[in-house]
């Protein structure tokens, strides 16, 4: 039976487990990836772990996502990470080179390497046939002491592309579309591997949106195969020598396969606030739009930004619609303006921002209150954006850019006949001093730390019994945003558990902090696709400072899930999910812990006489995790064993 090319990548680093659905499975990991919003607490972690070396083959250390640096925190932040990159043999990325993954993808993204990376959107490197996946910073840490990273084996779902993309429709609309087919959930438990004729007629930038955005659809990871395209774009990046071709066998079986005509895409919108609430642009025909933002991980290269110049040259963009341009690298920021294509922006009106996340997590060039904002991110939570009220749209840039020469969104059918597709250059220019690296004696390279830089507090383990009140429920599709807000503010608090846990949360109900203090400890009850969206672990971490002990939900998003394990929280399911009914904010609950077996079923009791079944999936290894109090414990207690 032929072979997928996820199969043979995980295949080739397997280090315990048997690759079928759902076992869970131990992989090797080549490289690593951290951003500094993550990557503090990450390299705190690192540093409670005690090695001298990252023990992989690549470890990057970027800082992207907060770069405003207003006060000393971010600046603190900063340097610890400049430092401990220096100390420990990581490469390090300063503020202001560019998105991690954008990065990643032009610098150090191989075919056939596992990446784990602090982030969600880690998979953008699957455009290259990297086998890539976003985690909690505790398990890229781990990997980089060499520990491998355990998961349930994904499912491998097929998509199988047909022909290619005609008129205006573009890569963005290819994930809108799957979005908009498969929902935020359809690709929960899943590698979302590309196939078929149409693989080829897209060009590695092109493939890395789509890869990055299977985030959005709950995805382990997705992985298009190493292709001539391949070989291309890793030619203009000068790293040939990185290239391997890499494909699935002819015959290969997948679990699930999609079939998608490309030719049938069209240029789509997701509307506030779900990245999969998608309709076709046409639908939105007249609707005033107040902002356009150009950029973030998903839509920030060469071909992009290139293809969003050329249409706004000699052009002026409508004088109610702001245009903002964030390069996702100094890379491509040196080739547009080597191309003059950055005259194209500054002369239709457009505003410059830095080579960062940006807008994308809040930091900066938030919409005004009310705001439509076309954006070519790939999240549109509520609230995201630092406006509470605005209105974000996910597009493709060809459709944000015409959106700020109309000030509004027009039909496609009447904009004429389409641009060609800009391919990347032959000669990229070869950026010097992006990346600063380790020196040969690290040994006198000293840790910096600032006040902001906060040890970890320790955590005991789980009691044999708990009991606690309901401390807070919620409904379905709570996402990282709704436990943790981004934005300036709170983000410069990544690196101090206590002054972040006060955030907790706090845009959804401001008593909870409050309540879940005086409570001393509790749970929280959720809907469906319970902590979707980024890896923050901070989203974790915080609430057990704050004493949540277990969460009960319908479901969960793979990455919080396993970020409740790494701090000792119990992830709990309902068993029948009419029970969430059944137990409200208040009703205190007792927990027969010592009773957990993997994989279980145990009953919730309440003086009142509720009485739920919950159910757990969890593995051994991560039932021993959380009864001595999350990862770090479990760790230490195996070395100093
Ligand atoms: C995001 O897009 O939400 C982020 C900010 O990049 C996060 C990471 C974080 O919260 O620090 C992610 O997606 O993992
Ligand atoms: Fe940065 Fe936004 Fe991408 Fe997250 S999704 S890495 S905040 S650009």
């Amino acid at each position: 039976m032929g072979q997928t090319l996820s199969h043979k990548i995980i295949k080739n680093h397997l280090l315990s487990g048997t690759p079928a659905p759902g076992e869970s499975i131990g992989l090797r990991m080549d490289q690593t990836l951290t951003q500094d919003a993550t990557g503090t607490m990450a390299c705190l972690q690192w540093e409670a772990i005690g090695l001298e070396t990252v023990q992989t083959e690549l470890s990057v250390n970027y800082v992207d996502h907060n770069t405003i640096q207003m006060g000393f925190r971010n600046p603190d932040d900063h340097r610890y990470l400049k430092s401990v990159a220096e100390r420990y043999g990581m490469i390090f990325s300063p503020a202001g080179t560019g998105i991690c993954h954008q990065l990643h993808l032009e610098n150090f993204a191989r075919p056939g390497k596992t990446l784990i990376g602090s982030d969600s959107h880690t998979p953008t490197a699957g455009g290259v046939g990297s086998l890539a996946i976003g985690a909690g910073g505790l398990s890229v840490a781990l990997a980089m002491a060499g520990e491998p990273y355990t998961l349930p084996m994904p499912r491998i779902i097929g998509i199988h592309l047909d022909n290619a993309l005609t008129g205006w429709a573009s890569a963005k609309d290819v994930i809108l579309a799957l979005l908009g087919q498969l929902s935020v959930k359809g690709g929960v438990g899943a590698i979302m591997e590309y196939t078929g004729p149409g693989v080829a007629s897209l060009t590695v930038p092109e493939r890395a949106t789509i890869t990055n955005m299977g985030a959005e659809l709950g995805a382990t990871t997705s992985l298009f195969p190493s292709d001539e395209q391949t070989r291309r774009f890793l030619r203009a990046m000068h790293r040939e020598a990185d290239f391997e071709p890499l494909q699935a066998d002819e015959d290969a079986v997948y679990d699930e396969l999609i079939t998608l005509d490309l030719a049938r895409i069209e240029p789509m919108a997701a509307c506030p606030h779900m990245p999969d609430k998608v309709v076709p642009v046409a639908e939105l025909d007249g609707l005033a739009v107040n902002q356009v933002a150009i950029g973030s991980c998903t839509n920030s290269s060469y071909s992009d930004l290139k293809a969003a110049a050329l249409l706004l040259q000699g052009r002026q963009r409508h004088e109610d619609t702001d245009l903002l341009i964030a390069p996702g690298s100094k890379q491509v920021l040196k080739m547009l303006t080597r191309e003059g294509l950055l005259d194209a922006f500054l002369d239709s009106g457009g505003r410059l921002l830095e080579c960062a996340c940006g807008p994308c997590i809040g930091m900066g060039g938030s919409p005004s209150s009310g705001g439509v904002s076309v954006r070519t991110f790939n999240r549109n939570f509520e609230g995201r954006s630092g406006t509470q009220d605005g209105q974000i749209y996910l597009t493709s840039p060809l459709v944000a850019a015409q959106a700020a020469l109309d000030g509004r969104f027009t039909d496609p059918a009447t904009w004429g006949p389409a641009p060609t597709k800009p391919e990347l250059p032959a000669d990229v220019p070869d950026i010097k001093n992006l990346f600063l690296y380790p020196p040969q004696d690290r040994s006198k390279v000293e840790v910096q730390r600032g006040p902001n830089i906060v040890p970890l507090p320790p955590f005991e383990p789980l009691p044999e019994t708990l009991a606690v009140p309901v401390v807070l429920k919620v409904g379905d599709n709570i996402t990282t945003d709704h436990i943790l807000p981004g934005g300036p503010q709170v983000t410069a608090l990544r690196s101090n558990i206590p002054a972040i846990s006060e955030y907790i949360y706090s845009r959804v109900d401001p008593e909870f902090v409050t309540r879940a203090k005086d409570a001393g400890q509790g749970i929280i009850v959720g809907g469906e696709n319970y902590g979707q969206g980024s890896s923050r672990e901070h989203a974790a971490l915080a609430p057990r400072y704050l004493g949540i002990r277990a969460v009960v939900a319908k479901s969960f998003a793979r990455i919080h899930r396993a970020n409740l394990v790494n701090f000792g929280i119990v992830p709990l399911t309902f068993t029948n999910p009419a029970d969430y009914d059944a137990l409200e904010q208040g009703t205190r609950l007792t927990i027969p812990a010592a009773t957990l077996r993997a994989g279980g079923t145990i009953s919730l009791s309440s003086a009142e006489g509720v009485s739920i079944d919950v159910s757990n999936d969890l593995t051994e290894e991560e039932l021993a995790v959380i009864r001595a109090g999350g990862k770090l414990n479990a760790v230490r207690h195996t070395i100093e064993d």
